[in-house]
């Protein structure tokens, strides 16, 4: 048996200290407690990779594989749950799911349509399931026989992906399940001998794959690790240590997502001492971080994904099951998470033959024209550090801090708070007409509205200056 003493002393300590306005819990660096599956270092890389994925700010993730076929269906019945957890919701046995493989034919797959359809809706880069909990491969591994490989399509569709990708200027991410159900030695926990046993095999069946996928596709930019919640991962926590350090030898720079990572006491995301493992919190799942008890996110890289559905990721036949997101609300979800310092990442679940469905192609189509125009305030964008205001964002770049309005004030004034020592000098629009500004009260604004009307969401660009210099003209109120 481990000792566990370290950890529940640690855990008495937050009890006795809680810091509500935190959402994780830091101790004082005397009192942290020695780990060596942990965080392997404090704050944001600094390096260049991990600047190029934090510039990226908007993403494309793509749910393909056997559950496509199905869209939800099984025997009939249709089921309202995630397309891609079909298997589960209707307790179908791995080998009779696997015989889908049979029907894997994706006549109208292009993949360099895809990457087309990316550009022009103006993500950086796209996360492609390689492999999802279900097992099945979109490229040819040599671990398993449930691949592309071994359907009527038989061609590596991940690797035309990449190349595809990667001609239009767009950076791969690979998703990739360590939870599978094709494999006969996958545990959800570990309770005896045989148990272990099985596990550590399949450990190393999933260090094959891994290997596999980073030496066949080195212009990977990154990995992001799901289905690693369960008992037997949280206990090999060295294995998810040890899976980061092996990617990022195969592949410098590579960046890898807090999911994957338990430490030495199981602690996911975020280690005993409350340090964030991986490089980044990807725990922003259909949801935003709360910008008050999870402010420090400010303090470490974050990416957040989003479906269009209310949770759908695969191919659903029916979308009219729930309720389906509008262009602007998926815009604002997408400055939202810029101007908390993250990204956002859009999810697209192709259809069987290889197509996407029509309302992913317009709402691409949709957002596309959007960030053509807009896109400065996104990209290589971050948080501002100024109070938030009701007609919505603010993002910032070096001197200049765009305003991003969602919604319209009748008073036809934008009001705008700088923090101390921060001036406006000027405001305009993103094609340069010039957006009169109004001094109301210290560090208070008031930015006039546009003379003509946008019917969608509209910037603002503020050049700023930091100045020191106090004006006697405003009188702090005595209280
Ligand atoms: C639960 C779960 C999985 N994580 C999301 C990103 C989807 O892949 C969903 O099936």
């Amino acid at each position: 048996m481990k000792k566990h003493y370290p950890a529940i002393a640690a855990l008495l300590i937050l009890f006795l200290f809680p810091s509500p306005m935190q959402a994780q819990k830091t101790l004082p660096a005397d009192m942290e407690i020695e780990l060596h599956y942990g965080a392997d270092r404090l704050g944001k890389r600094p390096d260049q990779a991990m600047q190029k994925f934090r510039e990226n700010r908007l993403g494309a993730f793509i749910h393909w594989g056997l559950y496509a076929i199905p869209g939800g269906e099984w025997e009939g019945k249709v089921y309202n749950g995630a397309a891609e957890w079909l298997k589960s919701w209707a307790k179908v046995p791995a080998d009779e799911w696997l015989q889908l493989m049979q029907q894997w034919n994706p006549e109208k797959f292009n993949a360099k349509r895809w990457a087309q359809m990316a550009k022009e809706m103006g993500v950086k880069y796209v996360k492609i399931t390689t492999k999802h909990h279900e097992g099945f491969c979109l490229w040819p591994s040599q671990f398993t026989k449930y691949t592309v490989a071994n359907t009527p399509y038989k061609k590596d569709i991940l690797g035309e992906l990449v190349k595809a990708y990667n001609d239009a200027g767009i950076d791969v991410h690979f998703y990739f399940s360590v939870m599978d159900w094709s494999h006969p030695d996958w545990r959800y926990d570990l309770k005896n001998e045989e148990d272990e046993k099985a596990f550590q095999r399949f450990l190393t069946f999933t260090d094959n794959q891994l290997k596999e996928l980073a030496t066949r596709y080195p212009t990977v930019k990154d990995f992001w690790f799901d289905g690693t919640w369960d008992a037997s991962i949280k206990k090999n926590g060295w294995w998810t240590a040890h899976a980061e350090r092996m990617l990022k030898d195969l592949i410098p720079g590579v960046t890898v997502n807090s999911r994957l990572r338990a430490d030495d006491y199981g602690k996911r995301h975020f280690d005993s001492n409350g340090h964030l493992m991986g490089d980044y919190e990807s725990a922003y799942e259909r949801r935003l971080p709360d910008p008050v008890k999870d402010l420090q996110v400010t303090k470490w890289d974050w990416e957040a994904c989003m479906t269009i559905p209310e949770n759908q990721w695969g191919y659903h036949k029916d979308w009219s099951l729930s309720y389906i997101k509008n262009p602007v609300e998926v815009l604002e979800r997408i400055v939202h998470a810029v101007s908390m310092g993250g990204n956002m990442v859009v999810n697209f679940g192709p259809r069987p033959d290889g197509d996407f469905r029509a309302e992913e192609k317009e709402l691409a189509k949709v957002i596309g024209k959007w960030t053509a125009r807009n896109g400065e305030c996104i990209y290589a964008c971050g948080y501002a550090g100024w109070e938030k205001q009701d007609w919505g964002y603010y993002t910032a770049k070096g001197h200049h801090v765009y305003m991003v309005v969602f919604n319209r004030p009748y008073s036809g004034q934008l009001t705008a708070k700088t923090p101390k020592g921060t001036q406006i000098i000027k405001a305009s629009l993103l094609n340069g007409e010039n957006i009169k500004v109004t001094e109301t009260a210290r560090n208070e604004y008031n930015v006039s509205m546009p003379k003509h009307e946008f019917n969608e969401p509209f910037v603002i660009k503020l050049e700023i200056k930091s100045s020191e210099s106090t004006t006697n003209k405003y009188r702090e109120a005595l209280t």
